[in-house]
């Protein structure tokens, strides 16, 4: 398959890079120029879990290119300029895997092929141009976001990603919503609070972080509800804890961010969480003070509008 990753940052790297090993797949990483430069000088150097280097293509030009599958690796505030430079290009399919909601709307509403949803719990850092460090085993969900009908090419990317080994499983059209508003609440009370307190995400474990879990969550599945996602209370504190667990150890990419005086994805994780609650009536008081604060700091910095 002709993969195209738009956003080689972390996971993008990562996943291009795990793609990139599959001899029947043509993998081109467009990303910032000093990765790009690194790439296509030494190749994709990847460590941690598994130490090998890989020489997928590169560019720092996103613009006209053709391919089966675009997967849109971007944060989020620049998932409308990936969209314009995609519609330059001609895809059979895009698949979006990044934090927060309301990614796949942007796609859907600037292109004509198909869009997926999809959501990933790989862990990956880039510590430097050309390396990245891969530091945690993970699962990959994708599913039909516009049209809804469209689980051929859902199964069709989710086999690629087994090709590459890579444990990637399709859902249809309302899993991969109810996946994408799981891993909404996980963000939601992971991501804002170590970055506030600069702590690992195994702060969430124990007091007195961990009593933030609890409400967090449970505002979050009131609001997935609001909006016809069938997402129990219990099911996402329980989802929201086996992530704390399992990356006790790691930086949230919300602490990475603020520890660099970078601006955050915060306005499509708290901030989408506080919009659609409040379109439906629902009161969200934890995630709006998270979404102040991370807001506020941002403000300080200069960072887009928030
Ligand atoms: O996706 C993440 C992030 O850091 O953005 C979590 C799941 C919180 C893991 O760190």
């Amino acid at each position: 398959m002709e993969i195209v990753v738009f956003g080689a940052g972390s996971i993008g790297s990562l996943l291009g890079g795990l793609l990139a090993c599959v001899p029947d797949h043509d993998v081109t990483l467009v990303g910032r120029e000093a990765h790009v430069d690194a790439v296509r000088q030494e190749g994709l150097r990847i460590t941690g879990r598994e130490a090998f280097t890989v020489r997928p293509d590169a560019t720092t030009d996103g613009t006209g290119l053709a391919a089966d599958l675009a997967l849109v690796t971007v944060k989020a505030f620049d998932t409308e300029s990936a969209a314009r430079e995609l519609r330059t290009g001609d895809f059979r399919a895009v698949c979006s895997l990044q934090n927060g909601m309301g990614n796949e709307d942007v796609l859907a509403g600037a292109l004509d092929c198909p869009v997926l949803g999809g959501t990933t719990s790989y862990g990956a850092v880039r510590e430097a141009p050309g390396e990245v460090t891969w530091n945690g085993a993970g699962d990959l969900v994708v599913g039909p976001w516009e049209p809804r009908d469209c689980d051929g090419v859902a199964g069709e990317v989710a086999e690629a990603f087994r090709a590459a080994e890579i444990d990637a499983e399709r859902v249809d059209a309302d899993g991969i919503r109810k996946r994408l508003w799981e891993k909404l609440a996980v963000n939601a009370a992971i991501n804002p609070t170590t970055a506030l307190a600069r702590a690992e995400n195994g702060a969430l474990a124990a007091p007195p972080a961990a009593d933030l879990v609890a409400p967090i969550a449970r505002e979050v599945a009131a609001t997935a509800q609001a909006v016809g996602v069938d997402l129990g209370e219990a099911e996402t504190i329980e989802a929201v804890e086996a992530v704390v667990d399992a990356t006790a150890e790691n930086e949230s990419s919300m602490c990475h961010d603020v520890r660099r005086g970078r601006r955050t994805e915060i306005d499509v994780i708290n901030g989408y969480v506080v919009e659609r609650a409040r379109e439906a009536g629902i009161d969200v008081p934890t995630n709006r003070t998270l979404w102040t604060l991370i807001r506020a700091w941002e403000a300080g910095r200069g960072h887009g509008e928030s």
